[in-house]
């Protein structure tokens, strides 16, 4: 698929520290270490109500990782996935009598122009389950000729599952217990009911076609893939066995990265999958995560069709800490606007107080483990600083609008 459009990124002089991310796998926030080519595969939408404020605030905590890599002076590598086939999108487009084709194509096509109005610097590759069927279906056929993965006693549907004792570190991603497994796994699309399969927790890795499904021939019979498989083809076959950050919201521990991270380690044989697994914290609505089930959605979309600046928007879900789970309110976007006028009007001066420490100050807060709070807080400072006290130095306005657009993506 065709990403959006690219984001200007302009270049800051100096460097800050090397960044520093929480890794769901160890508990620990520690350094990323990536090579000149720094990978990233994050998790994208399943087509059929975006964009809303909690995808986007997700989105938005991956693509400042980009621009801290970017800032660093690596190349990003970064994938991600449209599961534009899979069981929410087919019961949506059932309920709604729309074509399951056009819904996918038409939030896609949304997603895009919300991720370009919010600034994120869209990904290298921007990959349809669809178009990657091939690649998908050669994977779960690979895991099943090594033994990862069997064909459940099922005459009517043999259907491909993986077996999660393939690999001997299953389950160190999340590090839950049986219990918790099984009890997410039942909540988030897994069918640990099913009879006859080796381990209840087992995930599906290739469906049988059924009558009035959509099917793909494949090596492994007419079907199409479960849902963890999709992103680990697409990440593997673009960013190799190993990547510096796998990403997504925390509803997506586990079984989705736990799956993914097991099906590739066990076609590759390298553990980890990725040096950090990374998850972004809730976003609720009036006391509940924000999800197309519930439906208490607030679109990007609609915030920018009602006249709200898309960079109030990123500001507002920047003032919170990433991995936080926290409420949306209406009074965010009011603060956001305030800022934003004050950091716009401190940046139109003909000069400023230095600004150096506080583009310092910028990237250290951003580097250790994106804390965004403070790091808008140090524009803050700067910006009373220039519009009470005033100051001389005339490039000082330039070089912080050039920060906050570069490490930020708040064009000012
Ligand atoms: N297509 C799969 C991933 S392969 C999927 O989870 N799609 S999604 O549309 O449901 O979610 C897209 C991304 O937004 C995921 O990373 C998910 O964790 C994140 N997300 C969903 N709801 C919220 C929320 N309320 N707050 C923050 N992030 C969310
Ligand atoms: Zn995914």
């Amino acid at each position: 698929m065709q990403p959006w459009s690219t984001v200007p990124f302009p270049t800051v002089p100096g460097s800050g520290p090397p960044l520093r991310l929480y890794d769901t796998a160890t508990g620990e926030i520690r350094p990323t270490a990536p090579g000149p080519t720094a990978r990233m595969y994050v998790c994208g939408i399943t087509p059929y109500d975006a964009t809303h404020l909690g995808h986007a605030a997700t989105y938005l905590a991956f693509d400042l990782v980009n621009r801290v890599w970017r800032d660093a002076g690596h190349d990003v590598r970064y994938v991600q996935n449209v599961t534009d086939i899979d069981e929410p999108l087919l019961e949506r487009a059932i309920r709604d009598q729309d074509d399951w084709v056009v819904l996918g194509m038409r939030e896609t096509a949304l997603f895009r122009e919300d991720m370009e109005s919010l600034r994120v610097l869209p990904p290298a590759h921007y990959i349809g389950a669809v178009e990657a069927m091939s690649e998908i279906s050669a994977l779960v056929d690979k895991l099943l000729a090594a033994g990862a993965a069997y064909r459940i006693d099922d005459p009517e549907y043999p259907d491909v599952y993986y077996d999660s004792a393939a690999t001997a570190e299953f389950g160190y991603e999340s590090r839950y217990d049986e219990a918790t497994m099984l009890a997410l796994s039942a909540e988030r699309g897994g069918d640990p009911d099913r009879p006859g399969k080796r381990h209840p927790v087992d995930a599906l890795l290739w469906r049988m076609a059924r009558p009035d499904e959509p099917s793909w021939d494949s090596e492994l019979g007419r079907g199409r893939p479960g849902w963890h498989v999709e992103c680990t083809a697409i990440a593997l076959n673009r960013l190799g066995a190993q990547i510096d950050v796998q990403g997504g919201g925390s509803d997506l521990i586990f079984p989705h990265h736990e799956f993914g991270a097991a099906h590739a380690e066990a076609h590759t044989g390298e553990h980890p999958f990725a040096r950090h697994y990374c998850h972004a914290g809730m976003i609720a609505l009036d006391g509940e995560k924000m999800s197309k089930s519930k439906g208490n959605l607030v679109f990007v979309s609609r915030l920018r069709a009602d006249g709200v600046d898309p960079m109030a928007i990123r500001l507002a879900l920047l003032s919170g800490h990433w991995r936080s789970d926290r409420s949306w309110l209406p009074e965010l976007l009011t603060s956001a606007n305030a800022r934003l006028a004050a950091w716009r009007e401190a940046v139109r001066l003909d000069a400023g107080p230095p600004a150096g420490d506080t583009v310092a100050r910028l990237r250290t807060h951003l580097a250790d483990d994106l804390d965004t709070p403070r790091a808008l807080a140090a524009v803050d400072a700067w910006t009373r600083e220039a519009t009470t006290r005033r100051g001389t130095d005339p490039t000082a306005p330039a070089l912080l609008r050039n920060a906050v657009d570069a490490l930020l993506g708040i064009a000012l």
